[in-house]
């Protein structure tokens, strides 16, 4: 099926996060689609493709991030701690490294930022449940906490500043779903990149919450809030689903990970 070109994306973007999985997958995507992609990440990037500009930064450090969102028009800030760990390296990757975040685009004057949050902001409701963005937040852990806290840092960023902010509550964005959790919860990298798109271009976004999940029959996530982004996703984890099903032939209904939306996440920790 044909479907209508992408709209041309801000000219210069940051891409935080860029030597992580989603990052390397929308890398060459954002590339093709901007006049410069600055990528940056604490981890080795690769080196400089024509039309980008490589900047190492660990998103703590105050001052470098102040220099890294320098002439930046837009930011797809992925980087930071993506699992459930010890509070202390959350606390500085993914709370003190939004602030930064924050600080500097108010200090540069980006106008707009998709941040990736996680559906582990809601993951302590169960899996037959079907919520919104305005459902009270959940968290299921310290990470899901910290992308609460970027949530509301980012709406505070709005209502003060006027900073537009699209907090995606990522799904499972991975080549395929791994497990019958990821049935309803899979996010494929050709949805995600629309949804960056859509994010990047929608003619007014304010704050805005959406869940990234792709077109899935079961789902547990309701975008009808989101509708303004015009962000249609066009896959669907059914394909999969005799595989995944045949992998995992039994479901334990006395572990929380297939009770929780969160999944294993609500039974990590603690760490001490
Ligand atoms: P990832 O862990 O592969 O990539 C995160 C990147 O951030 C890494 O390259 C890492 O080096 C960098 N990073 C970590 N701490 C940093 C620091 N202090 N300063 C600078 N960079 C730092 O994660 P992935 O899967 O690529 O996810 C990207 C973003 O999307 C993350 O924010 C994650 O929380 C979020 N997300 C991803 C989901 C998925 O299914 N892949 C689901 C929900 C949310
Ligand atoms: C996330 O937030 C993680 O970053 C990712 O690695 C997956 O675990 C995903 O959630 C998930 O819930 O499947």
């Amino acid at each position: 099926m044909q479907h209508a070109p992408m709209p041309a994306l801000p000219g210069r973007i940051l891409l935080t996060g860029a030597a992580g999985g989603l990052g390397r997958v929308l890398r060459p995507r954002l590339r093709a689609r901007c006049d410069l992609l600055r990528v940056s990440d604490v981890a080795t990037l690769e080196p400089a493709a024509e039309g980008e500009e490589v900047v190492p930064c660990r998103l703590e450090d105050r001052e470098a991030v102040l220099a890294l969102l320098e002439g930046m028009q837009a930011v797809v800030h992925l980087g930071g701690v993506s699992t459930e760990q010890p509070f202390d390296a959350i606390l500085q990757a993914n709370i003190a490294g939004v602030y930064n975040l924050y600080e500097a685009a108010r200090r540069h004057g980006v106008r707009r930022i998709f941040f990736a949050s996680s559906n582990h902001v809601t993951g302590f409701y169960r899996q037959d449940e079907v919520i919104d963005a305005r459902a009270p937040v959940r968290p299921d852990g310290h990470y899901g906490i910290s992308k609460a806290f970027g949530e509301n840092l980012s709406r505070f960023y709005f209502d003060r500043y006027g900073i537009e902010t699209v907090c995606a509550r990522i799904g499972s964005s991975f080549p395929e779903p791994k497990d019958r959790r990821m049935l309803a919860t899979w996010l494929s990298y050709d949805d995600l990149e629309r949804l960056v798109v859509a994010s990047l271009t929608a003619p007014v976004v304010g704050h805005t919450i959406v869940y990234g999940l792709s077109d899935n029959t079961t789902a547990w996530w309701n975008n009808t809030a989101a509708r303004h982004l015009g962000w249609r996703p066009q896959d669907s984890s059914e394909p999969f689903r005799a595989a995944v099903e045949a992998r995992q032939p039994r479901i334990d209904h006395d572990d929380p990970a297939s009770l929780y939306q969160g999944g294993a996440f609500v039974r990590t920790g603690p760490f001490e």
